[in-house]
């Protein structure tokens, strides 16, 4: 019996998974299709679901002769966009971009979001606010009605290292719940952002007006950024399980 059950609840897992796979899918290629037009300046996001959108956008390039310019939020990007013969640029060169497209952790009813779950959220953050058009794209498993409902493990907050337990102190008295310092998978130490900083994970105890809290999170000394991305998102692409794609602006 118990081993039916853990079948059973393994399939059902996997079953999951291959859905938000081709979500994704769906996603990327809808916002690539829609707003990727050539001589474009764009950004691309970070995580799995951007990979998807930087296979398409490697399609488009090849069949359509598109010319665009891709500036990274990570070294997972620029990987990405080198790995793709793609035109890599950066801010320096083009502080402006046409369009940058992104994954999320959790995306709310208005367009609020929780990003940084893969650690590069400060990047992230900076390429969007240099864009024009900020789009955001993920699988069925990140639209939610209200931030924290889906994504169980906190708004990430960069700090400077020699800051993470004042910060931690900080964040749990003036806005409750526990900021807990993110763990290499290894456990040997804290899992280290490209640039050089740390992660704390605040798990918040409920909802709370998240462009007020933004600001003042941002506030606290040795906050680098946070992973509430308010007020900047202009769409939303969602892949869902019966294969149709929702979009949110
Ligand atoms: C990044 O990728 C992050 O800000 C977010 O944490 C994550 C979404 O990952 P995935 O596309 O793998 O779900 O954009």
């Amino acid at each position: 019996k118990e081993t039916h059950v853990c079948i059973c609840r393994s399939r059902s897992r996997n079953y999951v998974s291959v859905m938000a796979e081709e979500a994704k899918k769906l996603a990327a290629y809808a916002a690539v299709d829609n707003h990727i037009q050539t001589n474009q300046v764009v950004g691309v996001g970070s995580g799995s679901t951007i990979v998807y959108a930087v296979d398409r956008l490697a399609e488009r390039v090849r069949q359509e002769k598109l010319k665009i310019v891709c500036v990274p939020t990570s070294f997972q990007a620029r990987q990405l966009i080198l790995k793709h013969g793609l035109t890599l640029s950066d801010l320096d060169r083009h502080p402006e971009l046409d369009v940058a497209i992104d994954g999320a952790d959790e995306v709310d009813a208005g367009l609020a979001l929780i990003k940084g779950g893969g650690g590069c959220l400060t990047q992230e953050k900076i390429v969007a606010g240099c864009a024009k058009h900020f789009i955001v794209i993920a699988d069925f498993r990140k639209d939610s009605k209200s931030l924290g409902q889906q994504w169980k493990k906190g708004v990430p907050i960069e700090v400077i290292p020699m800051a993470y337990v004042p910060v931690s102190r900080t964040l749990a008295k003036r806005f409750g719940g526990e900021a807990v310092l993110r763990m290499a998978v290894s456990k040997a130490g804290p899992v280290v952002t490209d640039n050089s900083n740390f992660i704390l994970d605040w798990k918040f105890e409920h909802s709370q007006n998240w462009k007020e809290v933004n600001t003042a999170i941002k506030m606290i000394p040795g906050v680098v950024e946070t992973g509430l991305f308010v007020g900047m998102a202009e769409k939303a692409y969602f892949g869902m399980e019966d294969g149709s794609v929702k979009v949110r602006d």
